[in-house]
């Protein structure tokens, strides 16, 4: 079969809820990807970043496949023997008392909210219903109800209520615009530490540690939806990190199933984990021996070949290569370790520069129009960061 027939098949059989660049991938390993006719690319999007230590990274496949050939899912029924071990490293990798794993990002932003709602009732006293979380515009929490009440975005809402109530938006980046929005009945401050979707936009320094504060002070939780920007994407393990305000929960998820299978999860001390009481939240594959195993394998990838300070390094040259390129129609470069996005001026349809990114050998992808995001695999060496760099000028130097 070739590219053509493949999309065909997704086509006549897929419901149509994306527009992919039309490029097939049949085979991927680090930082590169084939499509069935054996043209070979750069992937610089890593799967929205989840797929941080690159495509089939060996370490993690092992423990994929030895822990198949053991035991895969038992459900929390019962104990199993790797779910324990999974949240002992992941809670000393992030700094956290505790950890309730689960599979998709969106669904540890929903067990965040469920955390923050039900504290706010137990700890702080709110009267239940009357709890309020403060959001940002144009924020990305998942395709969830609840995520998408939150949402600004139409294509991400329209059509789609009744909304869950209790979300205050403002705008993002905007600290004085959080402390007027807390009442006696907020219960949380949910945002993204960059905003990924939204075109990797960088808040001003000193936002985070400002919600950290506000939240002290007005009794709320700061919850940091890490999902894109944790696990050594900007340079640091966590992207909070970068201001030293520790939240009170973080979500994650994406890379710790190191780009092979979902895994997500919450992390938070005690004082906000011991909400969850048996039998009042859970998931049918959260904490499975297998996702466990992976999950572990794709921490210590992280660790032992130091992918936040590759990031960090790496994403310097990148952005500094980027500015250089003369193309009138760049209006900003921006980002922070290996997650950047070049700002094309409004109204310029990226979409075509994509697709002369794909002929030239490299796969990114736009966002609302005029926006394309690099994340390539933290794997990726200088030397392939370079020749990427030369592919990125090449076709943007030509652009009218
Ligand atoms: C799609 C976007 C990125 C996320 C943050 C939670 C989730 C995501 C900050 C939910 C997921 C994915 C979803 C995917 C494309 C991608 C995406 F374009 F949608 F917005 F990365 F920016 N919090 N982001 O970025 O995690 O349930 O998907 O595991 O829905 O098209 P999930």
């Amino acid at each position: 079969m070739k590219s053509s027939d493949y999309i065909a098949l997704d086509e006549r059989y897929g419901a149509h809820n994306y527009h992919p660049l039309p490029v097939v991938i049949s085979w991927a390993l680090g930082t590169k990807v084939k499509d069935p006719d054996g043209k070979e690319y750069f992937d610089f999007l890593s799967a929205y970043s989840a797929v941080n230590q690159g495509h089939r990274h060996p370490k993690i496949i092992k423990a994929l496949v030895d822990q198949a050939n053991q035991c895969t899912l038992t459900s929390r029924a019962f104990h199993n023997d790797r779910m324990g071990a999974f949240l002992k490293k992941l809670c000393d990798y992030t700094g956290y008392e505790n950890a309730l794993p689960m599979n998709t990002g969106a669904e540890a932003v929903e067990t965040a909210l469920k955390a923050a709602r039900r504290w706010g009732v137990e700890v702080k006293g709110v009267k239940n219903g009357k709890q309020e979380i403060i959001c940002a515009d144009e924020n990305f929490h998942g395709r969830t109800i609840a995520a998408i009440s939150m949402s600004s975005d139409p294509d991400s809402t329209v059509n789609y209520g009744p909304y869950v109530p209790g979300f205050v938006r403002v705008p993002y980046g905007d600290a004085e615009a959080i402390a007027k929005a807390f009442t006696p009945n907020t219960v949380a401050v949910l945002v993204e530490p960059i905003q990924g979707e939204a075109g990797v936009v960088v808040p001003p320094r000193g936002y985070l540690k400002a919600i950290r504060e506000l939240c002290d002070k007005n009794k709320a939780l700061f919850i940091a939806d890490e999902v894109q920007t944790g696990f050594c994407r900007t340079g640091k393990r966590f992207a909070w990190q970068h201001e030293g305000a520790r939240p009170d929960v973080m979500c994650l998820g994406k890379a710790l199933g190191g780009g092979v299978l979902p895994v997500s999860a919450i992390v938070a001390d005690h004082a906000v984990m011991k909400v969850f009481t048996p039998g009042t939240h859970g998931s049918t594959f959260g904490g499975n021996p297998l996702s466990s195993a992976v999950a572990v394998a794709a921490l210590e990838v992280l660790e032992d070949e130091r992918l936040d300070q590759n990031a960090e390094r790496l994403g310097k040259i990148f952005r500094d290569e980027l500015t250089k390129i003369s193309c009138p129609r760049i209006v900003a470069v921006r980002g922070m370790g290996l997650l950047n996005a070049v700002v094309f001026e409004k109204g310029f349809e990226a979409w075509n520069v994509c697709l002369a990114l794909r002929d030239a050998g490299l796969l990114a992808k736009q966002t609302h129009g005029n926006i394309i995001r690099f994340a390539p695999p933290l794997v990726i060496d200088e030397q392939e960061l370079r020749e990427a760099i030369a592919l990125i000028k090449g076709v943007f130097e030509k652009i009218a």
